[in-house]
């Protein structure tokens, strides 16, 4: 998952990607079921060490892999760059998927009224976000997994020929900062 990926990159860590191919129910396989119980991608080998979720593996790499830290040492910032973690997985995503799930499918199946509530949704999220940023450069004042965990649905919505538009500027300035990352290119595509 990229996310995973960012964090990784982020931290100078090198890996080795073992695909499980979702289409063929790769994931329900007994062989993976040994690694992920849950059945679900990614899943983290490391040092014979499992770990799944991929909030979970990015907060295992930095506790092991301290440096450079992906939170800021201060316990009220810390909670700040989890938030905006959680912010991203629990309630950006949900929205996004609104619209990226249904513009997969061919035109006739398409739920027009979802992808509009989607658009609400975002919009109102963005407005948030927005907020959140101003006078900081990252959302937890250094970079976090808290950033981290906005790559991926963003660069999705982008995909799909969205756009963060201008009237969100300080979101705006940070998806470029986020962008101009080498973690950014060096986690897509997928290895
Ligand atoms: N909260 C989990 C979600 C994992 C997840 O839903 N993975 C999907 C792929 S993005 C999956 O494995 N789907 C296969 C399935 O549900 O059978 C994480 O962030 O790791």
């Amino acid at each position: 998952m990229r996310k995973t990926r960012i964090a990784l990159l982020e931290k100078g860590l090198q890996w080795e990607t073992t695909w499980v191919d979702l289409a063929k129910g790769e994931q329900r396989k007994p062989e993976y079921l040994a690694i992920n119980p849950v059945g679900k991608v990614p899943a983290l080998i490391d040092d014979g060490v499992v770990v799944h979720d991929s909030t979970i593996i990015n907060e295992y790499l930095e506790d092991k892999y301290p440096k450079p830290p992906l939170l800021p040492a201060d316990p009220a910032m810390r909670a700040r760059a989890r938030s905006f973690e959680d912010y991203a997985d629990t309630y950006l995503a949900p929205s996004l998927f609104k619209i990226l799930g249904n513009l997969r499918k061919p035109e006739a199946e398409r739920d027009h009224d979802k992808i509009k509530e989607g658009e609400r949704e975002v919009r109102a999220h963005f407005v948030f976000l927005d907020r959140e940023l101003a006078g900081r450069q990252f959302f937890a004042g250094q970079l976090s997994l808290g950033d981290i965990s906005f790559v991926p649905p963003l660069a999705n919505y982008e995909r799909a020929g969205y756009k963060i538009g201008a009237e969100f500027p300080n979101l705006l300035a940070w998806w470029e900062r986020m962008k101009a990352r080498p973690s950014f290119a060096a986690s897509w595509p997928p290895d």
